[in-house]
């Protein structure tokens, strides 16, 4: 049967299961990443099951989110990832090398491979070809010790391109359609295959700007095939021995083709405070505008930021506005020393900061209150940017340079000329700050300074017990609503006590003491309960507060199999139950244990009116297993002493 490009790429790696869209699979993985914010927690994890050296056939660690040294704890937590790295087998990139998705791109990637890391946009490696999926940290320490990566079958939607881009509009304004007419839930359990004539027109920083932010979408993955422009890129890489071409067989089938036209396709902004909030440019014009950020893992390539040079050049940034420019990697930051394009950059009044996440996670440059910032970023959730009452627009580079020298939004067409830009066939390749991990680890000392704080575990789910919910939120409640980040909260990301403090700050402030005084708690979500990013915190912290279960309509993919990880029952409840429950109510659960393990609906009773709500438990027999035994450590560490 022919297949399509995902098909063969899960059918090379699948360890068990059938692929069957909806059912429970499992595959081997070949390389992992982690980044800092995550990686402290994924290598105590790692550090716990007990192995000397990862088992994957590459991982690497990253350091690009918590860069902004404001005290001890940023530069710990660098110094522990760095040995810990040298200790197990793992490449260690330095702080300063750039962001986890653009270098892997760049250095790591090949097609056909797959790739687990511990952060949402993984994903960018779809632009290689790469089967690349995010998760939570404790999935990819299970991933190094060799343990394959559990996810349910996706369905396969194509995407198939046809034209070309015109004018001003770019990859990102690709990916901003699909959001428009599919929403933040509509690639929940999909992967997204980009096929099609029109593939071959987009450069493969191009398709990484499309599979990164198919993220928002929350698919599983996003994958373009690997074709000469991928032999392209990785000959300008140096690595044109990792290419070889991967394409979906001729009549594979597709659950739905979703027909996307490049040519018809118009330059766009979302708006606040949702991805998917999409409108074209031409409806913003004249919104005055405070404060443009160029960069983040969805557009900081090479050629992203020689475009937004060659806007500028001769020009300057309004008097308005702030401009921000962050490079994804010191690859991209060394080409524009070198060729003049940061000259340009920094003539016309840019702000350039180190190749990082920096802004996108809220490392810095928070808006003015009340401010409109424009950022060529992929999440533009409330509060994120560090000013809570800040508007946030998503938006092109091309777009975001043409904003910051108007000091407003406008349509560029006729009024700047685009410039055309040129790439070089070969790329400054420097792995220079990237540390190869040594053969003989015996020498090597893990240092850990006193941020870095021991892993709370919890026991078995109980057979029955009392919850009072403590918190009733609304639909598309992000993990960025659960579990803040921020330049004053990501420092806490390896000390769970402390960062507990901080859950829910945003809607709810007294959360955390109310949870502590009133154990155990319940939270209570609406449709598509934790979007967003992988951090694992957002369970993690909840459930050092004693959270016991979330009842939401619906879960997003990473954050209920976080949760199942730390042995936080994650309920499905119907409308109607959602409606009838309200802060404070106290439920009791009864043979909940029976209940999980053989997949029946789970009664809950409400004390006060003596009412049952109804509630299902939608999880493989494998995450009742870790459930019920209180975590997937628990769980992993019960197999190996077996
Ligand atoms: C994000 O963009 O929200 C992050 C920060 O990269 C997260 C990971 C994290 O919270 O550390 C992600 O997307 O997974
Ligand atoms: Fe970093 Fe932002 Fe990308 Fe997350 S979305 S990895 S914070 S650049």
């Amino acid at each position: 049967m022919p297949r399509t490009l995902t098909e063969k790429i899960i059918a090379a790696h699948l360890v068990s299961g059938e692929m069957t869209p909806g059912d429970a699979i499992a595959l081997r993985i070949d390389q992992t990443l982690t980044q800092d914010a995550t990686g402290t927690m994924a290598y105590l994890q790692f550090e716990a099951i007990g192995l000397d050296r990862v088992q994957a056939e590459l991982s690497v660690s990253y350091v690009d989110h918590n860069t902004l040294q404001t005290g001890f704890e940023n530069a710990d937590d660098h110094r522990y990832l760095q040995s810990v790295a040298a200790k197990h087998g793992v490449y260690f990139s330095r702080p300063g090398n750039g962001i986890c998705h653009q270098v892997h791109l760049e250095r790591f990637g090949v097609p056909g491979k797959t790739l687990l890391g511990s952060d949402s946009h993984t994903p960018t490696g779809g632009g290689i070809g790469m089967l690349s999926i995010g998760a939570g940290g404790l999935d990819v320490a299970a991933a190094m010790a060799g343990e394959p990566f559990h996810l349910n079958m996706p369905q396969v939607i194509g995407v198939r391109l046809t034209g070309k881009l015109t004018g001003w509009a770019s990859a990102k304004d690709v990916i901003l359609e699909l959001l428009r007419r599919l929403s933040v839930k509509g690639g929940v359990g999909k992967v997204f295959e980009y096929f099609g004539p029109g593939v071959g027109t987009l450069s493969v920083p191009e398709r990484a700007t499309i599979t990164n932010m198919g993220a928002e979408l929350g698919a599983t993955s996003s994958v373009f095939p690997s074709d000469d422009v991928t032999r392209g890129f990785l000959t300008a890489q140096q690595r044109p021995d990792d290419w070889s071409e991967l394409l979906a067989d001729e009549g594979a089938r597709y659950a739905e083709v979703i027909e996307l036209d490049l040519s018809a396709i118009v330059p766009m902004v979302a708006q606040p405070h949702m991805p998917d909030e999409v409108v074209p440019v031409t409806e913003l014009e004249g919104l005055a505008v405070d404060q443009v950020c160029i960069g983040s893992c969805t557009n900081s390539s090479l050629k992203d930021l020689m475009t937004v040079a060659a806007i500028l050049r001769g020009r300057t940034v309004h008097e308005r506005t702030s401009l921000v420019i962050s490079p994804g990697s010191r690859q991209v930051e060394e080409m524009i020393a070198r060729n003049g394009a940061l000259a340009d950059l920094l003539a016309a009044g840019a702000r350039v900061l180190e190749p990082a996440c920096g802004p996108c996670i809220g490392m810095g440059q928070s808006p003015p209150s009340g401010g409109v910032s424009v950022r060529t970023f992929n999440r533009n959730f409330i509060g994120r940017s560090g000013t809570a009452d800040a508007g946030i627009y998503l938006t092109s580079p091309e777009i975001a340079a043409a904003v910051a020298i108007f000091g407003e939004f406008i349509d560029p067409s006729g009024r700047i000329e685009l410039p055309s830009i040129e790439l070089p066939p070969v790329f400054a390749v420097d792995d220079s700050m990237i540390i190869a991990p040594t053969q003989d680890a015996s020498g090597v000392e893990v240092v850990r300074g006193p941020n870095i704080q021991p892993l709370p575990i919890r026991g078995e789910l109980p057979e029955s017990f009392e919850a009072t919910v403590l918190l009733k939120v609304g639909d598309n409640i992000t993990t960025d609503d659960i579990m803040p980040a921020g330049a004053k909260i990501l420092p806490l990301r390896s000390n769970i006590p402390a960062i507990s403090q901080f859950v829910f700050a945003g809607i709810d402030p007294e959360f955390a003491s109310r949870a502590e005084a009133t154990q155990p708690g319940i939270v209570l979500g609406g449709g598509n309960y934790g979007q967003g990013s992988s951090r694992e915190h957002a369970a993690l912290a909840p459930m050092h507060l004693g959270i016991q279960a979330v009842l939401a309509e619906s879960f997003a993919r990473i954050h209920k199999a976080n949760l199942v990880n730390f042995g936080i029952l994650p309920l499905e409840i119907a409308p109607e139950g959602y409606a009838a429950l309200e802060q404070g109510a106290v439920l009791r659960f009864e043979g909940v244990r029976g209940a999980v393990a053989s997949g029946q609906p789970i009664p809950a009773t409400v004390l006060e009116t003596g009412a049952t709500i109804a509630l299902t438990c939608d999880l493989s027999e494998r995450e009742r297993e870790i459930v019920l035994a209180g975590g997937r450590l628990n769980h992993i560490r019960a197999r190996h002493a077996q």
